[in-house]
């Protein structure tokens, strides 16, 4: 299914009508102009790196370049790769405090991901660490080129695809990492650059919830 209804739309945060989700969509949280202006930034201030992980007994390169931020304690694990956190930029510090004040809550991590063309992309996934506690608050914000991303309900195996636009924002919280897969799929047309920022809350040692 596709939510085209979501595709240029304006205005405000949206909720997606998928079951088990509490997901939320803005097109042009962004202006066009702030949007392009962010993506260069990022390009140039973020310390980027290519990762690797293990795959088979080999070490394959993730098709994308990443970067990893957020307060001290924030560990980022995932296969046997373990990021440490870079400090939040002035860019990141300006963005998470707009979401937390819009979203009600707060962050204290975001991972940049940057697609540098259509052969980047990412697996299926839930971002369900024990870290995030059982019900995050994920905010993903996107920039540049404009992306297909699928969303999975674990159930019924039912797929849901639409276009993320660039200045968007998807907010996805509540039990939908448990009830769904998300991810974005490697293309053969040509597409730009594509920047995602996802803002992320990270439970600290001994906190309780
Ligand atoms: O690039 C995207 O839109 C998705 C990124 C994502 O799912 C993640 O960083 O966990
Ligand atoms: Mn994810």
């Amino acid at each position: 299914m596709q939510f085209k209804l979501f595709a240029n739309q304006s205005s405000s945060l949206a909720a997606l009508p998928l079951p088990d989700a509490d997901i939320l969509y803005q097109a042009d949280w962004l202006s066009a102009e702030a949007g392009r202006q962010l993506l260069v930034e990022l390009q140039h201030e973020l310390p980027w790196r290519q990762d690797f992980i293990k795959l088979y007994g080999r070490e394959v390169k993730i098709p994308r370049m990443q970067s990893w931020h957020g307060a001290p304690h924030c560990h980022y694990q995932y296969s046997n790769l373990c990021l440490e956190p870079q400090p939040m930029t002035a860019s990141l510090i300006k963005i998470q405090r707009r979401l937390q004040q819009e979203l009600a809550c707060q962050f204290n991590c975001v991972l940049a991901n940057w697609y540098r063309d259509g052969q980047d992309g990412m697996g299926m996934h839930a971002d369900n660490e024990p870290e995030l506690g059982p019900q995050p608050v994920i905010a993903s914000v996107s920039l540049g080129a404009a992306r297909k991303f699928s969303f999975k309900h674990l159930r019924s195996a039912k797929r849901t695809d639409f276009m993320l636009q660039p200045g968007s924002l998807l907010v996805m919280r509540g039990t939908t990492q448990q009830h769904y897969h998300h991810g974005l799929a490697k293309t053969r047309k040509p597409v730009s650059d594509r920047i995602n920022l996802t803002f992320r809350y990270i439970i600290e040692p001994g906190q309780t919830q």
